[in-house]
C-alpha cells in the first residue's frame, strides 16, 4: 500500500467508523472500567466533536489528552481528529514543568485531562495563554468546580460531519524525550495511521478481525497507539485498555487472564519481570494469545528463549519510532531470529552508512537510516534538530546496527547518550542536571548499565561535595530526589560514588570510560 492509494482528502476517523457498517454492535473496546461497541464509540465521538466545535476549536488546532488509557480517552482522540484538529497524547508520567513546555510549544487550545492528573497543570494555567478549555474526565470528577466531560457534551448532537481533512494534513502530535532537554514534538498526518496498520499490522502481523489486542505499552505512545487502537480497529479487532500501571505485571496479567487478548504488546522489560513472577504460567491463564510483540528497546535472545520455553509463544521484535509512526524493520512470525530486529518489509527501505554517508560494508556496524512514508517530515518548532534526522526520503534514526548474512538486523547501540529504559527515553544530561541539582553533588555522569536480564537501566557515578557522608543512606537519598524532581523511571537504579570522573584534556566527562 503506498499513501497514494488513500483518498486525496482523508480523515484517519475512518480506522473507527470504517466497523460501523458490518460491525457497529461489536464490542470495539474493554476494559475494567467500561465496554462500548464500535457504534457506541463512534457516537460519542460525535458528541465529543460537536461540543469541541461549540468551544471554538477549528482545523489544525490541539487538543491535548493527559488521561489513563481510557474509552474517554480513545473517543477524545477521535473526535478531534474528526474535526481536523490534532490530537496531542501526553505522557502521564511527566512533571509540571514538562507539561507546560509542550503545551505552549504546540499552542493547545482544549485539554481533556483525568482528575488523578489535574493537579499537574493547575500551577500553570495562567502560563497556557491558548489553553482556554479544560474538561475533566474520572469518577470523581463532577465534585471539582471544572467541567466535566458528561457536562461538556450534554446536548451535543450525535451527528457530525468530517472535517474535509487531506490524507497529508496533521492529525496527531507526541512529544519524544531530546538528549538536552526540550522535548521534540512529532507531528504525524492522517495517511500515516492507515499505512502503518496495513504495512505492519496487517501484512507482518497478520491481525484480523477476529483479534483482540492489549498493549502494556499506552496509548500516549505510538508505539500504543497503533498496536492497541489503530491497527485492530483497522481489522476490524477489538482492543483491551488497562487504566493502571504497566509496572505492575500484575496489572497486565490480571487483564490477559480476564479480557483473553489474542496479542500483547510489551516492552522486553515487561517480558521480564513476568519471568521473574513465581508460577505466573498458573495463576494466569495466558492461552489466548497467539503471538507477542516487543519494541521500544531490543529483547535480547535469552530473554525471549526464556518466553517461548515458558508459555510457548514466540515474541515478535521490531524495531519503531515515533518519527515512523511505528515499527519498520521487524521479525514476522514464521521468521524469527531471536536478539535480532528481523528485516525490512514492504514499505520500507533500510541502509547502514558511515559518518560520510556511504553504505558501509557487509556485517558491519552503521548509522541505521530509513525511507518510508509513514515518516514525519520534521520536527514541531525545531529547525537544526529537524534538518540533521529528516534528510530528504531518509531518516536518521540514530541507531547503530549491522546486517548478518542471513539479511537479518542487529541493535549495536546509539550514536548519541540517550538510553532506552523500559522501551522509554531516559537522557543521561537530564538525570545529570537533576544530580547536580543537589546540595551534595558535585559532579556527576549517568551512563546505562545492563541489568541481569540484559536490559539497560541507569547508573549513576556521582562525586561528593567535601564533608558529605558516602554511605548507602546518601545514594538511596539521592535516588529519592530524583524521583521527587522527575518521572521516576528515570531515576538512576544504582549510584556509585566516586573521587574523580574521567575527563578529556578539555575537560569532557569520558563517558564511553564509564560504560566499560
Ligand atoms: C529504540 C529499539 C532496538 C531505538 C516505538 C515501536 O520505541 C519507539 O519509539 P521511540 O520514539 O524510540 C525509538 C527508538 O527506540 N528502539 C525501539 N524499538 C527497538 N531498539 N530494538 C527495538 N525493537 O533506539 C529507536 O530509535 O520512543 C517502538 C513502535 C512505535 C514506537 N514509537
Amino acid at each position: 500500500m503506498k499513501a497514494t492509494d488513500l483518498p486525496l482528502y482523508y480523515n484517519a476517523v475512518d480506522i473507527l467508523e470504517r466497523n460501523l457498517e458490518r460491525r457497529s454492535d461489536k464490542t470495539a473496546l474493554l476494559s475494567a472500567e467500561r465496554e462500548a461497541t464500535f457504534g457506541e464509540v463512534a457516537s460519542e465521538v460525535n458528541r465529543i466533536g460537536n461540543a469541541l466545535l461549540g468551544a471554538g476549536i477549528r482545523m489544525g488546532e490541539c487538543v491535548a489528552i493527559l488521561a489513563p488509557d481510557s474509552v474517554e480517552w480513545v473517543t477524545t482522540y477521535f473526535a478531534t481528529i474528526k474535526i481536523g484538529a490534532v490530537a496531542l497524547s501526553l505522557n502521564t508520567m511527566l512533571t509540571t514543568d514538562e507539561y507546560a513546555y509542550m503545551l505552549v510549544d504546540c499552542r493547545a487550545r482544549a485539554l481533556i485531562v483525568h482528575e488523578s492528573l489535574k493537579a499537574k497543570i493547575d500551577p500553570i494555567r495562567s502560563k497556557l495563554p491558548f489553553l482556554d478549555t479544560i474538561v475533566v474526565t474520572g469518577e470523581a470528577a463532577s465534585a471539582s468546580s471544572e467541567t466535566t466531560l458528561p457536562a461538556f457534551i450534554a446536548g451535543a448532537s450525535d451527528q457530525l460531519a468530517t472535517a474535509p481533512t487531506h490524507r497529508d494534513d496533521i492529525c496527531c502530535l507526541n512529544y519524544s524525550s531530546g538528549t538536552t532537554g526540550e522535548p521534540k514534538g512529532i507531528p504525524h498526518a492522517h495517511k500515516d495511521l492507515p499505512l502503518t496498520a496495513q504495512l505492519w499490522g496487517k501484512n507482518i502481523l497478520g491481525l484480523t478481525h477476529k483479534d483482540r489486542t492489549f498493549g502494556a505499552a499506552k496509548l500516549f505512545f505510538t508505539f500504543g497507539t497503533g498496536g492497541n487502537l489503530i491497527f485492530p480497529w483497522y481489522a476490524g479487532a477489538s482492543a483491551v485498555l488497562l487504566a493502571g500501571s504497566p509496572r505492575s505485571i500484575q496489572n497486565v496479567l490480571e487483564t490477559v487472564d480476564r479480557f483473553k487478548p489474542t496479542v500483547l504488546y510489551n516492552a522486553p522489560t515487561g517480558y521480564a519481570m513476568t519471568l521473574a513472577t513465581e508460577n505466573f504460567q498458573d495463576q494466569y491463564d495466558l492461552s489466548t494469545l497467539r503471538v507477542c510483540v516487543s519494541a521500544g528497546e531490543a529483547l535480547p535472545a535469552p530473554l525471549w528463549e526464556r518466553w517461548k520455553a515458558a508459555t510457548g509463544l514466540d515474541i515478535i521484535d521490531g524495531i519503531g519510532s515515533t518519527e515512523n509512526y511505528h515499527i519498520f524493520l521487524s521479525n514476522r512470525p514464521g521468521d524469527i531470529r531471536p536478539g535480532s530486529s528481523g528485516k525490512p518489509f514492504p514499505g520500507y527501505d533500510v541502509r547502514l552508512v558511515d559518518p560520510e554517508g556511504n553504505e558501509v560494508p557487509q556485517g558491519e556496524v552503521g548509522n541505521l537510516l530509513v525511507r518510508g512514508e509513514s515518516a514525519a517530515l520534521s520536527y514541531l518548532h525545531l529547525y537544526e534538530k529537524s534538518r540533521a534526522t529528516f534528510q530528504g526520503e531518509w531518516l536518521v534514526t540514530g541507531d547503530k546496527y549491522y546486517c548478518d548474512d542471513d539479511g537479518y538486523y542487529w541493535h549495536a547501540g546509539r550514536s548519541d547518550d540517550m538510553l532506552k529504559v523500559g522501551g522509554i527515553w531516559v537522557s543521561p544530561v537530564e538525570v545529570e542536571s537533576t544530580l547536580i541539582s543537589h546540595e551534595c553533588v558535585l559532579e556527576c555522569a549517568v551512563v546505562g548499565e545492563r541489568d541481569a536480564a540484559n536490559l539497560v537501566k541507569p547508573l549513576a557515578y556521582v562525586v561528593l561535595k567535601d564533608g558529605t557522608e558516602s554511605g548507602e543512606a546518601t545514594c538511596e537519598q539521592l535516588i529519592s530526589y530524583c524521583v521527587e524532581k522527575m518521572a521516576a523511571y528515570k531515576r538512576p537504579r544504582r549510584i556509585e560514588i566516586v573521587s574523580e570522573l574521567p575527563k578529556t584534556a578539555t575537560g569532557k566527562i569520558q563517558r564511553f570510560k564509564l560504560r566499560s
